[in-house]
């Protein structure tokens, strides 16, 4: 799997629900992509879960389900390290090492911490303040080269470094210093119900998102109900916040550009137009959906992966944590 050559990506998904179309369309399946350039290690951040208090039968059923949609949306443990990240004990210990090398100040300004907390007054754990401490250890453990992550998350990588320099500037050269990494066929997909913002899996609006694991039936209905606007033309605008998500899911989906997109359409109703859009979003879906299935009816095979995927992660963090203990003066055991 390893090649000393090849640079390393390194990226998390939070096991909040099932992956939506944003998900997939916006990460998931450029991971897979990236399996066959670089070395890819991906994890479900079920620690970084924990800032959010539901049942705790549910989490361990989200964690399965999340483990098993990587694998069903094409990330092949052959090729890449896939795990979850509280089975490999380094991340918690590096996460504290790292709260100490994080400011009160430089925390606080943390947009995602000013959300959710504005979102959530009722719970605003020190969890959610130190997240980003929690993730720099994440990415610095395995001293990545690139981090895909959504615009949603570019502070926090820039925290990472901010932290990673400050560390190598006090104890000594220690950490590579990730770098974003945006792929071009990454699409940005809005809600099909409020197409100013993004698709989340936490929407409680279920019209809103479509899940990967949605039926046919069910997507070419959510498409059929996804706002647009009374012009009655599919063409690509700003102004056109409901259309450009249907022709942003469409071009993603088909490799067409806007302008063959809108020659396809022109002189057709919307009705036609979400219709063809609805059956690509679910002809491609499909085979993950079967794939799902087929893997959280073999409970041996998801543990067996993710026990093999424990024992690598743990082996490569293990590494540079070794080495951030000796450089703070943490005794090392013997
Ligand atoms: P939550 O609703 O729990 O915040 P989310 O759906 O916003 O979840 P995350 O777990 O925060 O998703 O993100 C996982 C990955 O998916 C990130 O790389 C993020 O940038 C990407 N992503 C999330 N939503 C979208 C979207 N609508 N379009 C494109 N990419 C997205
Ligand atoms: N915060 C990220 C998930 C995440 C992550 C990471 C992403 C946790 N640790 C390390 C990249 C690298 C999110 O909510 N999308």
């Amino acid at each position: 799997m390893e090649n000393e050559a090849k640079k390393i990506i390194l990226s998390g998904i939070q096991p909040t629900g099932v992956f939506t179309l944003g998900n997939y369309l916006g990460a998931v399946r450029s991971w897979k992509t990236m399996q066959e350039q670089y070395n890819c290690y991906y994890f479900i951040a079920d620690l970084h879960s924990l800032t959010i208090h539901i049942d705790p039968q549910k989490r361990r059923q989200q964690t399965r389900e999340a483990f098993a949609l990587l694998l069903a949306c094409g990330i092949d443990t052959e090729k890449s390290l896939v795990f979850v990240q509280s089975h490999n004990k380094c991340h918690a210990e590096m996460g504290w090492i790292m709260d100490c090398c994080s400011q009160f100040g430089e925390l606080s300004r943390m947009t995602q911490f000013k959300d959710k907390s504005a979102k959530h007054p009722d719970n605003i754990n020190a969890g959610l303040f130190t997240y980003p401490a929690l993730m720099a250890g994440d990415i610095l453990l395995y001293q990545a080269d690139y981090v895909p992550v959504g615009a949603d998350q570019t502070q926090h990588l820039e925290f990472t470094r901010d932290v990673a320099t400050r560390f190598n500037h006090t104890y000594g050269e220690t950490f590579k210093l990730p770098e974003g990494y945006f792929p071009k066929a990454g699409a940005r997909v809005m809600s099909l119900q409020d197409p100013t913002s993004k698709m989340s899996k936490s929407d409680t609006n279920p019209k809103a998102t479509i899940s990967i694991l949605d039926d046919e039936k069910t997507i070419l209905k959510k498409f059929k109900s996804a706002v647009t606007d009374s012009e009655a033309c599919v063409r690509y605008s700003e102004d056109k916040p409901g259309v450009s998500n249907l022709m942003t899911i469409y071009s993603a989906v088909t490799g067409k550009t806007m302008a063959e997109i809108e020659a396809e359409f022109a002189g057709k109703g919307y009705g036609d137009f979400k219709a063809v859009v609805g059956q690509a979003v679910a002809d491609e879906l499909r085979p993950i959906r079967e794939d799902f299935a087929r893997l959280m009816q073999d409970r041996a095979y998801l543990e067996e992966e993710m026990k093999k995927g424990a024992e690598h992660a743990t082996y490569i963090a293990n590494k540079t944590l070794t080495k951030v203990k000796k450089r703070v003066g943490l005794l090392l055991e013997k």
